[in-house]
């Protein structure tokens, strides 16, 4: 299938024969097999990023023009929505309508990014006041450089878009290295942007492991600016990387949301809410819903509606009709999940539904929907991020616990609440040490508005025109106008 990278606008030989197998969590069948990347591949792909970025015509462009061209992969993106969705569902294992969202939002982020670069050619100039007179001064903005992007699996070309679009519409050019476990639509991606005729060099797609490709990618001089979203470690491991030859650097990293349910609100809706919140992409979504406080007047009715729902949902291949929960993405990831349940209950957590590989389904990374309650408040299941379909829910007796309760974290990415009480849902949601809150419902998420973590779960925001800033330095331009002899 992909056994190229894609380089300065061409397909490239890799520079070694190594490859990694990429496998369908729902047969644990080999579907693709992928050139392993390396630092020659990389030095090339940033130096076609380079030669684009310094004498190509890309940063020159007016931003409408740059925009022609995301206008035309948005178009591309979406001609070809069921096939790239039915890819994705393959590599990640996703049910095929939450694929059909994502490949529906990649072509959106696009399309949203290429209004925001021609919006760029009114407003790339701000006259600045000063104090002192004699002089004037404007500030300017303008692409950061190169920038280079590591993506992790769990919304595959999702991810890419969040990335490769703001970048795109700035001005910058940039090597992405897709995750290893997931990287057919990046590569996809390539495809795309050759349809596209995007110029040689504004994107370089390198596949391969993070070690390999991903670290030089990271230490490579030529490189700007860099973009990452995965796990706190290896999040940590990059910003020190980056920070040896100081660059600039967003993070997206993990989370442990939760979401407090007062005793005002209705508990169908909520259930309903916080059943998306933690089972759609089988839980592996970094704003997940994984932690619930729940008033403890309603803790007893919630739990039981919380553990019928979660024992209805069907549980299948993603491409399956009528699957709401596919596998866990791979071998390693199902495992960590069992483990984390494991040690939950050796702590001390009690298993209201699920923990086990649903009957049935004997090959494929499949797990059954996981609600944990009794754990104490300090334990490893209730502080750490699990990253798989386990709800924790603990009661709460007041709303100043609840929100203690909430923020005593070292994640602050997203959090929500529920009630019917909209002066509380406004104070609560002011009260969160969290980027993202969500009132009355959980991980609606939208290109135009600000998408990123306090605390470790990350730096900068992504998304809306904060996305676009990541990719833009500020100049000043100050010039003496005084008739004064200087
Ligand atoms: O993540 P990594 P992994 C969490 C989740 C999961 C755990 C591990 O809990 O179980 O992280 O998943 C690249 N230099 N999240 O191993 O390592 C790697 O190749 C440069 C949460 O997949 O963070 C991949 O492209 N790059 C998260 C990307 O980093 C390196 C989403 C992410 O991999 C590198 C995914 C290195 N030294 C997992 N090492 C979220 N918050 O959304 C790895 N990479």
């Amino acid at each position: 299938m992909y056994n190229k990278h894609y380089i300065g606008g061409k397909w490239f030989e890799p520079s070694s024969s190594e490859t990694f197998d990429v496998i369908n969590p729902a047969t644990e069948a080999v579907i693709a097999t992928i050139p392993a990347g390396n630092k020659t591949d990389i030095d090339a792909a940033v130096s076609a990023a380079r030669q684009a970025f310094d004498v190509g015509p890309w940063p020159r462009m007016s931003g409408a023009e740059r925009g022609t061209y995301l206008r035309k992969i948005a178009s591309i993106i979406t001609r070809r929505l069921d096939e790239l969705a039915q890819l994705e569902v393959l590599d990640n294992g996703k049910p095929f309508p939450e694929a059909k969202w994502d490949i529906e939002d990649t072509a959106g982020t696009f399309t949203f990014y290429a209004e925001l670069a021609e919006q760029l050619d009114s407003n790339q100039e701000k006259p600045i006041a000063l104090s002192e007179p004699g002089f004037s001064a404007k500030a300017v903005k303008e692409p950061v450089g190169v920038a280079g992007a590591i993506i992790p699996w769990n919304f595959p070309m999702l991810m890419a878009a969040w990335k490769v679009a703001p970048a795109l519409a700035a001005g910058c050019t940039m090597v992405l290295k897709p995750s290893e476990v997931t990287p057919l639509t990046a590569l996809a991606l390539a495809e795309i942007a050759e349809e596209a005729e995007l110029p040689a060099g504004v994107l370089n797609i390198v596949s391969g492991l993070g070690p390999d490709a991903g670290q030089p990618l990271v230490e490579h001089p030529h490189i700007d600016k860099l973009a990452f979203t995965g796990s706190v470690p290896t999040g940590s491991r990059i910003m020190a990387m980056a920070a040896k030859d100081i660059k600039t650097v967003s993070l997206e990293l993990g989370g442990k949301s939760p979401m407090v349910v007062f005793e005002d609100c209705d508990i169908e809706k909520a259930v309903e809410w916080i059943m998306f919140g933690i089972f759609w992409n089988q839980g592996q979504v970094c704003s997940a819903t994984s932690r619930v406080l729940v008033a403890e007047s309603i803790y007893p009715a919630l739990l039981a509606r919380l553990v019928t729902e979660a024992k209805k949902i069907a549980i299948g291949a993603g491409d399956k009709d009528g699957v709401l929960l596919g596998p866990l993405v791979n071998a390693a990831q199902y495992e960590k999940v069992k483990a984390a349940i494991a040690r939950g209950v050796a702590d001390g957590a009690h298993i209201a539904t699920g923990g086990n590989r649903p009957l049935g389904l004997e090959a494929g990374y499949f797990l059954e929907p996981t609600v944990l309650t009794e754990m104490a408040e300090d334990s490893w299941i209730w502080t750490e991020e699990i990253f798989g379909p386990v709800v924790c829910v603990k009661p709460f007796s007041s709303e100043s616990e609840a929100i203690r309760m909430a923020n005593d974290s070292r994640f602050g990415l997203a959090a929500a609440v529920m009630s019917a009480d909209l002066d509380r849902c406004e104070r609560v949601a002011r009260a969160f040490r969290a980027g993202i809150v969500w009132v009355n419902c959980s991980q609606p998420t939208f290109v135009e508005a600000p998408w990123g973590g306090y605390k470790q779960s990350g730096i900068g925001r992504e998304l809306g025109e904060w996305g676009l800033n990541n990719y833009l330095e500020t100049k000043q331009i100050t010039r003496y106008e005084s008739d004064e002899p200087w």
